[in-house]
């Protein structure tokens, strides 16, 4: 996944009921509910957990609002979350002694633990989970239905993992083609033949897919971060199918759906 910038992420903290209402809309669910979703609950209780948000200066650095967000997006599901004062080690020192559970990012990785308890989430498998549950939720159960996974990174076949796991028919495609998958999934050499009513596109690149491969009325689900379709073909599906993307609030929601 790449790199976040300040601009993804600034209108994030003022939008989230503006995105549960988005949701509710063609998930039928909040943003917390399809977290709960991921990790197969009913609902979620946060009752006696404290979340940490530690900024990381290491690598590339501190992203303008990245710590702030990500606890926003924490409290709009109900989680008592703070950004702690201190960065780094600082932070985790600060973290620990004043709350139970702790978010922090470097350029690679992005973790929730829950040092209490020892769970552990990982952004990028968490988000594959969050958009490939809003997946399953928006088709009205996806069993039995061909979905065609775009990018077979960690999100990806996070995303593909599940879905099989629901009864969807899996088609993959990846640009590496020493990549390994699943054997049951269909392992697609290029995506230019065949159009599908169900898409995660998960990959890094911008415009891998148009409107040869997706159904006018597609649902399609892009964690890519960031926005990897083509401004043109978005509309387009919008028009009569429907798009569920956002940058960091379902892999945030649902990485807290795990630890909890
Ligand atoms: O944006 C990122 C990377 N895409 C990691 C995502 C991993 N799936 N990282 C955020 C870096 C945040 C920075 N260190 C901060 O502000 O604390």
């Amino acid at each position: 996944m790449s790199r976040l910038t300040v601009n993804d992420i600034k209108n994030i903290g003022t939008s989230l009921q503006k995105l549960d209402d988005e949701l509710v809309n063609i998930t039928g669910k909040k943003l917390k509910e399809i977290s709960a979703f991921a990790v197969r609950k009913e609902s979620l209780n946060f009752e006696g957990l404290k979340v940490a948000v530690v900024p990381i200066t290491s690598g590339l650095g501190i992203i303008g609002g990245f710590s702030d967000t990500v606890c926003e997006i924490l409290k709009h599901i109900g989680v008592d979350a703070f950004v702690t004062d201190g960065t780094d080690v600082t932070g985790i020192h600060e973290g620990i002694k004043k709350a139970n559970c702790m978010f922090f990012a470097d350029d690679n990785t992005f973790v929730a633990v829950n040092y209490a308890s020892g769970k552990i989430s990982e952004n990028s498998e968490a988000t594959g989970l969050g958009f490939a549950s809003a997946l399953e939720l928006a088709s009205g159960g996806i069993q039995g239905k061909e979905v065609l996974i775009i990018g077979g990174g960690k999100v990806g076949c996070a995303a593909a993992d599940f879905l099989y796991d629901k009864g969807a028919l899996i088609s993959i495609f990846d640009i590496d083609m020493e990549k390994k998958f699943n054997p049951e999934f269909i392992r697609l050499d290029e995506i230019d033949k065949k159009q599908f009513s169900y898409i995660i596109e998960a990959s890094p690149q911008i415009g891998l897919i148009s409107e040869s491969n997706a159904t006018k009325t597609a649902i399609i689900s892009a964690p890519g971060v960031p926005y990897e379709l083509e401004i043109s073909f978005a509309e387009k599906i919008a028009e009569s199918g429907k798009i569920i993307y956002n940058p960091l609030e379902i892999g945030v929601a649902t990485m807290m759906a795990i630890i909890a």
